[in-house]
This record gives C-alpha cells, sequence and structure tokens, in this order.
C-alpha cells in the first residue's frame, strides 16, 4: 500500500489549526532573543532519519516474539513500510540496510522501489555476529578480532562485499558493528583482539571508495559479557584515527553504561571532527532499544544542544549520519517508528532554542544558575507547533500518528500481507 500526497492532504484539512496561534506566541518570544522561530521551523522540515531495514517486523527478545500481523517479508514491502512512514513524516527519507539480511535479488527493482519512494540508501550494515548457513569459518569466537586467521579474512570479505553492494545502490558509507569479545577472563589476549581488528579494519578501509565513509560502533557488552572489543568511544575513535580520514565513530544511544555523559563524550567527538554517525533509541538500564524519548527526554535534549552546537560550530565535522536503532516487542512497529520521529524533532527543536549568546556570557561570568535556567528554559518550551507547522510545509501529516491511524495502515497491510508474514532480521 501506499499513501498519496491528496490522502495527507484531505486529512490536513480537517486538522485543528490553533497551533498557528502557539507559534505567534512562540515568535513572539524568542525573536526578542534573535531566535528565528521560521528559521527552526525549515531546519526541521529539512531533518531527515534513516530506518533501519530491521525495525519494520517485531522485534523480540530470547524469551518471545510477538507479531503485530501484516509485517514486510521482503526488501520491497521493507521499502513500502518506510514509504509510508515518509509519506506520513517526510523525515524518513532514507533507509539503512543489513546484509545479508536485505541482500537485493534485484538491484534494479530495489532502486527502483526507493525512488519511488524517494527513498535514499543510508549506511550499509556488515553482519559478522551471526554465523551464515554457507559460511565456512564460524563467528563463535569472534570476527576481525578473532585468533583465527580464516575468519578474520572471511569477516574482511564480507564487509568488502557489502560496500559492493552499497556502491550499486548509491550508499555512501558502510557501518562495523562488531560483538566480537569474550565471555570469561583469559578466554581472549586483549592486546592480540585489538590488533587484529584494527588490521582487519585496514583491509576494509583499503576498498573503502573516495567518497565514502566507515563508521565504526562501539558497545560495552552484549552479546559477550566479560569484555568487547570495541567497548568503549576511546577505542573507536582510536581505531578510526588508525584507519583514516573516512572512517569516524559511531555513537548509538544505547550503548553506554549507566550514567555515561553522552552529550560530554558527542562535543570531544565533534571537537575532533571524528562523530560520523548516530543511532537513536533510550534505555532504561542497557541497550534496551526502546522508543526514543521514552525514559530520558532531558538527556536527549542535553545531546541534541551538544549536536546543534556542533553541527553549527564544527565545519571539520561532515554532516552525521541519523538513524533510528530502535525494536519493539509489543508495539505497532510503525507508530513506534513514529513517536521515535517525533521524538527526535522535539528535542532537535528544543536545542534550536537555545539561547547560545545568552548562555556563553553565562558561561563567562560562571553564573551557573542562568547557565542551567538557559538550558531548561529551552527544554521547558511546548515545540511541537512547530512540528506541526515544518510538516504542513513539508506537505506531510500535521498529526502523523492520527493519520496513520485514521487511515488504518496496519489493517490495511494486514489484509495485504497476512497475519504471519516475517522478514528476516533480528
Ligand atoms: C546491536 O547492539 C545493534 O543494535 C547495534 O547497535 C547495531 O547498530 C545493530 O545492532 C545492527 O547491527
Ligand atoms: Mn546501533
Ligand atoms: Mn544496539
Amino acid at each position: 500500500m501506499k499513501l498519496t500526497t491528496n490522502q495527507i492532504f484531505d486529512f490536513n484539512k480537517h486538522e485543528d489549526d490553533s497551533y498557528e496561534s502557539e507559534i505567534d506566541y512562540l515568535n513572539n518570544k524568542f525573536s526578542k532573543k534573535g531566535i528565528s522561530v521560521d528559521e527552526i521551523i525549515k531546519k526541521l522540515g529539512s531533518f531527515n532519519v534513516a530506518i533501519p531495514s530491521w525495525a519494520l517486523g517485531a522485534g523480540g527478545t530470547r524469551f518471545g516474539r510477538f507479531s503485530y500481523g501484516g509485517e514486510p517479508s521482503s526488501l520491497e514491502q521493507k521499502l513500502d513500510d518506510i514509504g509510508i512512514l515518509n509519506s506520513l513524516t517526510k523525515t524518513a527519507g532514507a533507509v539503512s540496510l543489513h546484509i545479508p539480511w536485505d541482500i537485493p535479488s534485484d538491484v534494479n527493482a530495489i532502486k527502483e522501489k526507493a525512488e519511488s519512494h524517494r527513498i535514499l540508501f543510508d549506511a550499509m550494515n556488515s553482519n559478522t555476529f551471526q554465523d551464515q548457513p554457507h559460511l565456512e569459518h564460524t563467528y563463535k569466537f569472534g570476527s576481525l578480532n578473532s585468533v583465527h586467521k580464516n575468519a578474520r579474512e572471511q569477516a574482511v570479505e564480507h564487509n568488502k562485499e557489502v560496500i559492493r553492494i552499497g556502491k550499486e545502490l548509491g550508499s555512501k558509507s558502510l557501518t562495523v558493528w562488531l560483538a566480537d569479545g569474550a565471555n570469561f577472563p583469559g578466554q581472549l589476549n586483549f592486546q592480540t583482539a585489538l590488533q587484529n581488528t584494527e588490521d582487519s579494519l585496514k583491509k576494509i578501509y583499503s576498498d573503502l571508495p573516495e567518497d565514502w565513509r566507515m563508521f565504526i560502533e562501539y558497545k560495552p557488552y552484549e552479546p559477550n559479557f566479560y569484555s568487547t572489543t570495541i567497548q568503549d568511544w576511546g577505542t573507536s575513535f582510536m581505531l578510526a584515527n588508525a584507519c583514516g580520514e573516512k572512517a569516524m565513530t559511531l555513537v548509538d544511544l544505547g550503548h553506554h553504561l549507566p550514567n555515561t555523559n553522552i552529550e560530554q563524550i558527542v562535543a570531544t567527538l565533534m571537537l575532533k571532527g571524528k562523530l560520523g554517525g548516530f543511532h537513536f533509541n533510550d534505555s532504561k538500564y542497557g541497550d534496551d532499544d526502546l522508543t526514543v524519548g521514552s525514559i530520558k527526554p532531558y538527556s536527549l535534549f542535553l545531546i541534541f544542544n551538544e549536536l546543534v552546537y556542533g553541527m553549527e560550530n564544527n565545519s571539520q565535522n561532515p554532516d552525521l549520519a541519523w538513524m533510528i536503532d530502535a525494536s519493539h516487542n509489543t508495539k505497532d512497529p510503525l507508530e513506534d517508528l513514529i513517536q521515535s520521529l517525533e521524538a527526535i524533532l522535539i528535542a532537535y527543536a528544543q536545542a534550536l532554542l537555545v539561547d547560545r549568546k545568552a548562555l556563553y556570557e553565562a558561561q563567562q561570568e560562571s553564573d551557573v544558575v542562568k547557565c542551567q535556567e538557559l538550558l531548561q528554559d529551552a527544554y521547558r518550551t511546548d515545540v511541537r507547533s512547530l512540528l506541526k507547522a515544518a510538516r504542513k510545509e513539508t506537505n506531510a501529516a500535521i498529526n502523523p500518528l492520527e493519520a496513520y491511524r485514521s487511515f488504518k495502515v496496519r489493517k490495511q497491510l494486514i489484509e495485504e500481507r497476512g497475519t504471519s508474514s516475517r522478514a528476516s532480521g533480528l
């Protein structure tokens, strides 16, 4: 199924437009501080976040999985789902594929399908954390870090293959996330594992086209519970530096130990021009992959505050590859993604409302109270009217979740695809 511009237009006609008076209020308040609400609306309208191909079906845990019905069972159908999201929000104009789950059987047909939905191919993800039936060597004890040369070479080759597929599709980046590590002390020689990882990454990097980037994702634990070879941003940063200019660190919000100051990591990496990609989600405990902004919205705002500062001041840092990396066991995945997109835009808009001039001055005077007040004044502003205005301007649905429900999208998908369809993935 596909939503048309006319359908969205008709839906918007019946929407309450009282949000316009809220915008007048914000205009009044913020123009005095030299902050243009119109500029913010434009920025929101052009913000795009990639949707990972594995977030469109119901996620599961090792204890069970509950389908929502109508799940996509092919890459084409995944693109159709992102097309729906993009028509509703105009913020989801890219997909991030995972190989081998998403190997296209017909590259041209896939490209046409993506084009018909105006979807671009964002970062390609490799997978050396699962064994595949046709593979000769197991990844049970590691891939790029493995003590077995054959496993390392196989993993390097796989990443090169992912680059080849990505080139055909028009992607411009590769994300490497490794599960490599150890479950018990003594299992791995840390130094050898790190050196093997660096050497393997360099081999992959040597195949990277000139206009590509390689993102190195870190994570402290899981699936290995004693050590992970690329455990933190420092290790990723070091490996990216060892590879070269096109290699960068990727921050996934769920990949930190409790209470880590993620906004400071963002600032540090942007200062050094090494923040390449960003995976959004939220968590209460670990890599929970919950809906963005559902648990710690103030943290998300503080992170966006640094991202906005970096985007405005760090020309040494390239444009970021944004992606949602969440998964859902009990929600309709499309509704969940709409909620995540909303939370991302809210945090972005609030960060754009920070009075940076006043903050700078308060920082020079070490006026701690004022600094906090300035941040919280932006955070406590209800910016949902700005999102609505941005959506109206881009012909998205003013209220995407309501539109999704009123168009009965899930019901139609179930009618088309049945109740037990399922795609390859996590
Ligand atoms: C595993 O933690 C993970 O969520 C990583 O964040 C990757 O980005 C993703 O899976 C897909 O490989
Ligand atoms: Mn991730
Ligand atoms: Mn993760």
